[in-house]
């Protein structure tokens, strides 16, 4: 019983240190490019790190930042997010978020769609998000 108790911890971390708030993506159709937006809060007393995004929505999922140099905007990849202990970290437009490049179905308002994040200490986090403009 214990030897069940410490594998079923071991493959579903009772650690909900980390929750994910109003997760929303922007529509748009197959073959073209979105982004997933959400806040992630921690209530735990250790930083955590976002490093894996998986979905069957899009070909390819990237966690990005925005930057601006001078005049130009741009965005690029960033392998991870770290998440400070007892805070919270949005991800919005003009800001990080994660992009979704080549989506596999066309996104439409009102449409959901499953993603999996990954972390470092809490592990795989499912979330359902939906599909708006802003
Ligand atoms: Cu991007």
């Amino acid at each position: 019983m214990i030897t069940l108790f410490a594998l079923l911890t071991l493959f579903f971390p009772i650690d909900d240190n980390i929750k994910i708030v109003d997760p929303w993506m922007r529509p748009n159709a197959n073959g073209m490019a979105s982004a997933l937006y959400l806040t992630i809060e921690s209530n735990s007393e250790a930083a955590d790190t976002l490093y894996k995004v998986k979905s069957e929505l899009a070909e390819r999922i990237e966690i990005h930042e925005t930057y601006s140099n001078g005049d130009v905007m741009g965005m690029r990849e960033v392998g991870m997010i770290v998440v400070e202990a007892n805070s919270s970290f949005e991800l919005k437009p003009g800001a990080h978020h994660i992009m979704l490049m080549k989506l596999k179905q066309d996104l439409k308002k009102g449409d959901n769609g499953d993603f999996t994040l990954h972390f470092k200490n809490a592990g795989e986090i499912k979330i359902t998000s939906v599909v708006r403009s802003k």
